[in-house]
């Protein structure tokens, strides 16, 4: 069984992209900025958003960190929106989810312009992306296709199956997995929470892709022999002995299916860490204007 680091790969990604920063800076164009709106103090919230702001400065970005009362009216919530849209010294931003149930997320996604949208979450990234065409991509599934690249793990032609249909990971991944493309060229199976005898196409399944959110789900009994398994799933349990207070579980045993497999991503130091390195590549992209060019997403002649 070999190992997909995440922590191998996201500091090789953050010194590629450092690199490119230093020679964006050398040329006389200002830094990438990537704001994040952070609403309440959920534990786990506040781990990411610190966990994104420090991943900037190591490469050289400028971040802006926008905390906003767990009270907040969805009103307010929008009006900051609507100034990051405007500000033209800020490439690209996130609102961290999950935001207070009184605020409807769907409508805050909607309101962030596609063009700065560097979680991929807007509708018209989402359909983008479908389409194949030019988009942000969500980076979770953008950061396992980089370890499935990165790794030289052949996946054309392979059985995939993916556990969990989430709009953020279960949903776009899938449909990368298929689509005409390296990584991808995958039959894809889409398992989930109503799907009857589970294992039955897990043991089918040369690559698994478990993203349901169950802690130590997918067992060594349900997967095929040299199988490629990623683990997309975090858990914080409680865990007084350490001094976090907490462990985290993926939604894989561990220490059985990576007697079987023949790659297989650990939690912590997995996909996690890939993720926070595409939302990096995204506001790269974001300030080179690589898929939309600035305030003219709608513009039919740049399709
Ligand atoms: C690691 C996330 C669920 C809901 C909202 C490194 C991260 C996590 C783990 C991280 C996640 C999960 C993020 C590790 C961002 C991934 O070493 O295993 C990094 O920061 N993530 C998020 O922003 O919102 C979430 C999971």
């Amino acid at each position: 069984m070999q190992l997909l680091d995440g922590k191998k790969l996201s500091a090789e990604i953050k010194n590629e992209i450092s690199e490119e920063v230093k020679k964006m800076v050398l040329s006389g164009k200002r830094a990438p900025h990537l704001a994040a709106i952070l609403v309440g103090n959920d534990g786990a919230s506040q781990t990411y958003v610190s966990s994104k702001v420090k991943s900037c400065e190591e490469v050289g970005y400028k971040s802006t960190l926008i905390r906003l009362e767990k009270d907040i009216t969805e009103h307010e919530l929008l009006a900051q929106i609507n100034t990051l849209n405007n500000d033209d010294s800020v490439d690209g931003f996130i609102v961290q989810l999950p935001l207070p149930k009184h605020i409807d997320e769907e409508k805050i996604i909607l309101a962030i312009a596609p063009e700065k949208d560097v979680d991929g979450f807007h509708p018209m990234n989402v359909g983008r992306m479908t389409l194949n065409l030019p988009s942000y991509i969500s980076a979770t599934p953008k950061g396992i296709l980089e370890m499935l690249n990165r790794y030289h793990i052949e996946t054309e032609g392979k059985h995939c199956v993916v556990i969990g249909r989430s709009n953020i990971v279960g949903l776009p991944m899938s449909l990368l997995m298929q689509r005409r493309s390296k990584p991808g060229n995958c039959t894809v199976t889409i398992c989930h929470s109503k799907t009857n005898d589970l294992a039955k196409y897990t043991l089918e399944a040369d690559i698994i892709i478990a993203a349901l959110g169950k802690p130590q789900f997918l067992t060594a009994d349900m997967v095929k022999p040299g199988a490629v398994v990623i683990d997309v799933g975090i858990t914080r349990v409680e865990d007084a002995g350490r001094k976090s207070g907490y462990r985290l579980f993926g939604d894989v045993d561990f220490d059985n299916v990576s007697k079987k497999c023949s790659y297989i991503s650990p939690v912590p130091g997995g996909v996690g860490l890939m993720t926070v390195a595409s939302l990096l590549q995204n506001t790269l992209s974001a300030a080179k204007e690589e898929f939309y060019s600035k305030n003219m997403s709608f513009d039919v002649g740049d399709l």
